[in-house]
């Protein structure tokens, strides 16, 4: 049975911008000794990514410190478990490229998609020529005459503009892929590495796909997915492109058969949306198991603190807390998560610093915390909690001193420290394919966790996958749907107060000038 064929439409022109080595290079910033030594960042006992000095020996992201050291006895390693600082630095990013259109979406840290179909249209007005610039994937016989391939290439000047004004204005050095659609662009785009860039044109977007063998290098192609297509024995991309549309429909249901089919022709219609301010901010934490109370309840008041720094980087007051538990019943080596949620009175915030709750009002949080908790788990029982998560939802702004005064002159402030449970509301469970051993050491996801694909870092960020597409709120940043390559994060706007250094090849004024120009907008569009 074939599939009626989707609507391959070539009008638009994306640029994938992906930043070479990121933490790496953020710390080089600040350090710049690390440049020219083998450089690894750490998060607990994983490698997260190294620079490519460090990836001569070997090292490739998500390997384990003790691997990586015989690989490299010399490699330097920096924890890069607190994220301020590569969160700053992207934001920067973010906004530099959006003078270059009001289409860009942030995916994790450092990757953005850049929609340039409206500058290309206005540059092919003023050029005569057109021509590429970096490297193409595929071949340039038989290119489509809709238009495309003049503004393929004109991105191809575009894209190099931009690496080359992050390069001068951030000191960092980036990839860049081009096509006219996220899909392509994001592949393509890692067809040369380090700081360069490629292009694909729609005929050879289908050797493109092929290019990644398996499906589930197919981005936005999770774990799960993957599976059930190799169940029915579809482990290719090319398997994909020949599969029966019947089996795959039956498999997947019409939608979603529809999706992964285009998918691995490279289709993919998602539009490059503005990354707008996160729905939920969240962190959670694994560790080995734990099984009383005084110890899960130390964990969630450090888990609170932490939160409270990200919400208040955010700016935005939040009025419920959810909380995740990861239980792992020793019997049948079954891991399960479930999450709870309930409203906090935003009152308990002081809105001048959020950090700073008092003692009462934390212990308020708290207490909606262990209420929740103890709803999530019967204490009464043995219990093996392996992972807990805090994150806020549904922010309201920040009261302007305007409204707090008015509140005040109404008496409003008498709520002011109450903190309520509501609604409880139902609890989700979402089976965990973590294996018995998976309380081992794994990433934190205040790490914000990654769309990338490696070993380790592949299982958790897939779980992170199952998990937050049946979830209905937006916890992870890096959560991809099938077909839609769209960015939900957990970030936040960019402060201007941030405490990077300037790198330093680069102006001062262009560096801190970059993110307070943008602030304001940033704050709106992001
Ligand atoms: P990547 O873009 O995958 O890696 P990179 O930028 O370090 O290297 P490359 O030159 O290949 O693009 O990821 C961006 C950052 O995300 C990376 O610097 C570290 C972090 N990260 C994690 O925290 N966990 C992970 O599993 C991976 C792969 C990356
Ligand atoms: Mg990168």
């Amino acid at each position: 049975m074939e599939a009626e064929s989707s609507f391959n439409d070539h009008s638009r022109t994306i640029i994938h911008i992906d930043l070479d080595c990121f933490y790496a290079q953020v710390e080089i910033l600040k350090n710049p000794e690390l440049r020219s030594i083998p450089l690894g960042i750490q998060q607990k006992n994983i490698v997260v990514t190294s620079n490519y000095v460090a990836r001569e020996y070997g090292i490739r992201k998500c390997m384990l410190i003790s691997e990586a050291k015989i690989l490299c006895p010399n490699l330097i390693l920096v924890k890069g478990e607190d994220l301020h600082d590569y969160r700053q630095i992207s934001y920067k990013v973010t906004a530099l490229l959006q003078n270059y259109s009001s289409f860009v979406e942030r995916l994790g840290l450092d990757e953005n998609f850049v929609d340039v179909t409206e500058l290309v249209s206005k540059r092919l007005l003023e050029l005569r020529q057109t021509y590429i610039v970096g490297n193409i994937f595929g071949d340039l016989n038989d290119l489509c005459n809709c238009g495309c391939s003049n503004r393929l290439r004109v991105a191809t000047s575009i894209a190099q503009e931009i690496r080359n004004k992050i390069k001068a204005e951030l000191n960092l050095t980036s990839c860049a892929g081009i096509g006219h659609n996220k899909l392509l662009a994001k592949i393509v785009g890692t067809k040369h590495k380090p700081n360069q860039q490629t292009v694909v044109f729609p005929n050879s977007a289908v050797e493109l796909l092929r290019s990644l063998n398996e499906v589930s290098k197919i981005p936005s192609i999770g774990v799960t997915l993957s599976e059930q297509l190799n169940n029915i024995n579809v482990k290719t991309v090319q398997e994909l492109q020949d599969a029966d549309f019947g089996n795959l429909k039956h498999l997947l249901g019409h939608e979603k058969a529809k999706t992964v089919y285009d998918l691995s022709f490279g289709i993919d219609c998602t539009p490059v949306k503005s990354s707008g301010k996160p729905q939920s901010i969240g962190i959670e934490d694994s560790c080995k198991p734990i099984s009383v109370e005084k110890e899960i309840k130390e964990k969630l008041k450090q888990l609170l603190k932490r939160l409270l720094v990200l919400v208040a980087e955010d700016g935005r007051i939040p009025k419920t807390i959810k909380l995740t538990v990861r239980k792992f019943n020793k019997n049948n080596k079954v891991s399960t998560r479930e999450t709870r949620q309930c409203n906090i009175n935003s009152m308990v915030f002081n809105p001048k610093d959020i950090t700073n709750l008092t003692e009462n009002n934390e212990s308020k949080i708290m207490t909606s915390i262990m209420r929740l908790f103890n709803k999530l788990v019967n204490t009464n029982k043995p219990y093996h909690i392996t992972l807990l998560g805090l994150s806020f939802t549904k922010f309201v702004e920040r009261p302007s001193v305007k409204s707090t005064l008015a509140k005040f002159l109404t008496k409003d402030i008498e709520v002011q420290f109450i903190t309520n449970i509501e609604n409880v509301h139902e609890t989700e469970v979402t089976p965990d394919i973590s294996p018995s051993t998976s309380y081992t050491e794994n990433s934190e996801s205040e790490a914000e966790p990654t769309t990338k694909k490696c070993k380790f870092g592949e299982l958790i960020a897939k779980r992170r996958f199952l998990r937050d597409s049946d979830s209905d709120d937006c916890a992870s940043p890096s959560k991809l749907r099938v077909g839609d390559l769209r960015l939900n994060s957990t970030e936040k706007p960019v402060d201007p107060n941030q405490n990077i250094c300037c790198p330093p090849n680069a102006s001062e004024e262009v560096f801190r000038g970059i993110t307070k120009g943008n602030a304001a907008r940033t704050v709106g569009g992001i």
